[in-house]
């Protein structure tokens, strides 16, 4: 529901996270520049979290979420599914973008208006003028699901950023460096967080650990990753 408050929490610093009291409304602030190229505006789609949940519920309804296949032969445990002019997908032949959907093979769902808004607007006021996604890879991780630590690198001008948008349950971010062997820092995402990764932390290392039960009044017992990306 628009306007709840999402629990105080306490794992991330310097944030002002969560009201006087448990329950109390929060002001969506930022930006905070959590690395260089890395930026934060926490609470940026939380008024709009009904609206993406609507246009995700129609995306979702034409490319149904999907447990993708990794080169290697093992089923990815984020389900996930895109909308866009092209979509990331991964099966035994590698990773890659398509202009279809291989499971129904229909082109993906257009990017719908309010995704492309929210998107330009963060990366606009993070520093990046310019910003026209063509696609919207959707994650959903249930309890249990995570994503190991990688780097993305599958689209071709690595100068455009890449925008998150966190719905849902809260998860721990693994936040590497630009080698594998880099320290890895832990950094909670929450419901309405949009963060957007250009320059020098474009293609960080990064991953989430695996998500721990709960539920929440926007998306159940789940959380849902909205990514978007100029990938051709
Ligand atoms: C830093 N998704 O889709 S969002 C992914 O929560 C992915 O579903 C995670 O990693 C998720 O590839 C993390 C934050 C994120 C997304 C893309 C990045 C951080 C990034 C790309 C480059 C650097
Ligand atoms: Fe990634």
């Amino acid at each position: 529901m628009a306007g709840a408050a999402p629990t105080p929490t306490p794992e991330n610093p310097a944030n002002g996270w969560g009201g006087l009291f448990p329950g109390s409304p929060v002001i969506p602030h930022g930006p905070w520049s959590v690395r260089e190229g890395a930026i934060l505006f926490m609470g940026m789609a939380l008024g709009r979290g009904d609206e993406l949940m609507g246009a995700l519920g129609q995306i979702l309804a034409l490319a149904p979420f999907r447990h993708m296949e990794t080169p290697g032969g093992r089923r990815m445990s984020v389900a996930m599914s895109n909308c866009g002019t092209t979509g990331w997908i991964s099966d035994r032949r590698g990773y890659r973008y398509t202009d279809r959907d291989p499971m129904t093979g229909h082109p993906w769902p257009p990017l719908p208006a309010i995704f492309r808004e929210l998107a330009e607007a963060a990366a606009d006021q993070a520093g990046f003028p310019g910003f026209h996604p063509d696609v919207c890879l959707v994650n959903g991780y249930r309890p249990g699901s995570g994503l190991s630590l990688h780097q993305d690198r599958d689209e071709r001008d690595g100068s455009a950023p890449i925008v998150s948008v966190s719905l849902g349950l809260p998860a721990t971010f693994l936040f590497g460096g630009i080698k594998r062997r880099d320290p890895v820092e832990h950094f909670r995402l929450h419901h309405g967080d949009v963060f957007v990764w250009g320059g020098a932390s474009r293609y960080v290392f990064h991953g989430i650990a695996r998500l721990a039960p709960g539920h929440h009044p926007v998306t159940g017992a789940q959380r849902i990753n909205l990514t978007f990306r100029q990938a051709l």
